[in-house]
């Protein structure tokens, strides 16, 4: 085991707290991931990189900023990647998704607020992230009102450059986002002390691209009845592709796609025989968040397609790469977020279509919707959800939680009786 304690200390990690955390990583990671059978080979790289969660690709980030790169930490997908990648940099998902120092974080954040953006401001209050610690910039957007406000307090601890996202979709948002990805162009020029050349971002775009091309070949394979790939381990793929190094990543995805359809030829299956499909829509589910898929999934389902930013929002549509000059390059690079579907956006008939279109091609037989405990936009949101889906004949459940596991019971005994109901109809 390397000894990486002298690096975090340099990063200003608390080095007590950050050792209790990372003594109730395993235990989560082995009833969540490694407790599930037959898993593909291919996925003991995503294993081996949450066991370094902390380790190795901290020491790739230090190493990239001794050598004059930089790091950006974002917390949403609106955020353009490939602006980072141009300007030498490496982009880092920073949100959370486990409860650390929440009773610290409510001191800042009202307790009404989500799990989500009070474990992010906890992480970085009890100095236990040595991602966010490496960073030389945080780019946050104005989306949800939790995240716009939080972003106030967190700007105040460490520098913050905050793009604006339109709530609307009309010609005039358009153009405030396309003025909003320059204006993040121009702060990434600034803190590296130099214009960022067309062929940087050009590149840039070619290897984000790649890389969604390699997730969303993953996505497919999923379409597999039985599934080839469970809903977890896919989760865990996304989930680790908003830190990994890009090309290691697209390597690693293309070498589990391998082997999944290759094992499609011998029909071998997790758990071999068919099993409830589900859809999961709703707020991100990020690194260890793992209860509402690991629920779904021991209790007989499968989770064959998340409608979600840790899920296919996150590499879905590519950039243009056909754009033409640093002008054309930056419409295109807007035009590919806007197409994310976030129900901060009004009115947001795309994301129920785009649902619609999921249930069909994944053969899905229930959607089942995750919502974090005080999230506005997608509470409110389910309504519509919900009644598009009734029309469609789709049975729908609603889940509202947080991250503790104070109501893992209950939520089982619901998911339980969902799958039950749709295993039933099967049948028929
Ligand atoms: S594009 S979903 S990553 S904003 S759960 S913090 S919405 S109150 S995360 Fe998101 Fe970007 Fe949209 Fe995706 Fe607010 Fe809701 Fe909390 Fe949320």
């Amino acid at each position: 085991m390397t000894d990486y304690r002298d690096m975090w200390e340099k990063l200003g990690i608390d080095l007590e707290a950050h050792d209790g955390l990372l003594e109730v990583l395993p235990p989560i990671y082995e009833e969540h991931i490694l407790s599930q059978e037959n898993r593909p080979e291919g996925m003991g790289y995503f294993d081996f990189v949450f066991s370094e969660v902390h380790g190795l690709r901290i020491q790739e980030l230090v190493e990239h900023k001794r050598k004059g790169g930089i790091v950006a930490g974002t917390f949403c997908t609106y955020v353009p990647e490939e602006l980072i990648v141009a300007a030498n940099g490496i982009c880092v998902g920073l949100c959370s998704g486990a409860d650390v120092a929440i009773d610290e974080a409510e001191k800042y954040l009202p307790r009404n607020l989500c799990s989500l953006i009070k474990s992010s401001l906890g992480f970085k209050l009890a100095k236990v992230c040595p991602y966010i610690e490496s960073c030389d910039l945080l780019v946050g957007e104005a989306t949800c009102d939790g995240k716009k406000k939080y972003y106030e307090i967190l700007g105040q601890l460490q520098p913050l450059h905050l793009m604006e996202v339109p709530q609307m979709k009309l010609a005039h948002d358009v153009e405030l986002w396309r003025s909003e990805v320059r204006r993040l162009l121009t702060r990434l020029e600034e803190l590296i002390g130099r214009k960022i050349q067309e062929e940087e971002l050009r590149e840039a775009v070619s290897l984000i691209n790649e890389k969604r091309r390699a997730l969303l070949r993953l996505e497919g394979l999923r379409k597999s009845d039985p599934p080839l790939i469970s809903g977890r381990d896919a989760l865990l793929v996304s989930q680790i592709a908003f830190y990994d190094d890009p090309r290691r990543l697209i390597d690693k995805v293309g070498s589990l796609c391998d082997e999944l359809e290759e094992r499609k030829k011998r029909s071998e299956y997790i758990g071999g025989a068919h099993r409830p499909r589900i859809l999961l829509s709703g707020c991100p589910m990020a690194l260890p968040n793992w209860k509402v898929a690991t629920l779904i999934e021991t209790s007989g389902a499968v989770v064959a397609m998340d409608e979600m930013c840790t899920g296919i929002r996150y590499f879905d549509n590519l950039v243009d790469e056909e754009a033409q000059g640093m002008e054309g390059l930056l419409d295109a690079i807007a035009a590919r977020y806007l197409k994310i579907h976030c129900s901060i956006f009004t009115p947001n008939q795309e994301r129920l279509e785009h649902i619609s279109e999921l249930v069909e091609d994944y053969d899905i037989d229930a959607v089942v919707y995750y919502a974090l405990q005080f999230c506005d936009p997608y509470t409110i949101e389910a309504f519509r959800v919900q009644q598009a889906l009734e029309r469609e004949g789709i049975p729908f459940l609603y889940l509202e939680t947080d991250y503790s596991s104070e109501d893992v019971g209950q939520l089982s005994t619901r998911i339980q009786a969902l799958i039950e109901m749709v295993a039933a109809r099967d049948k028929t």
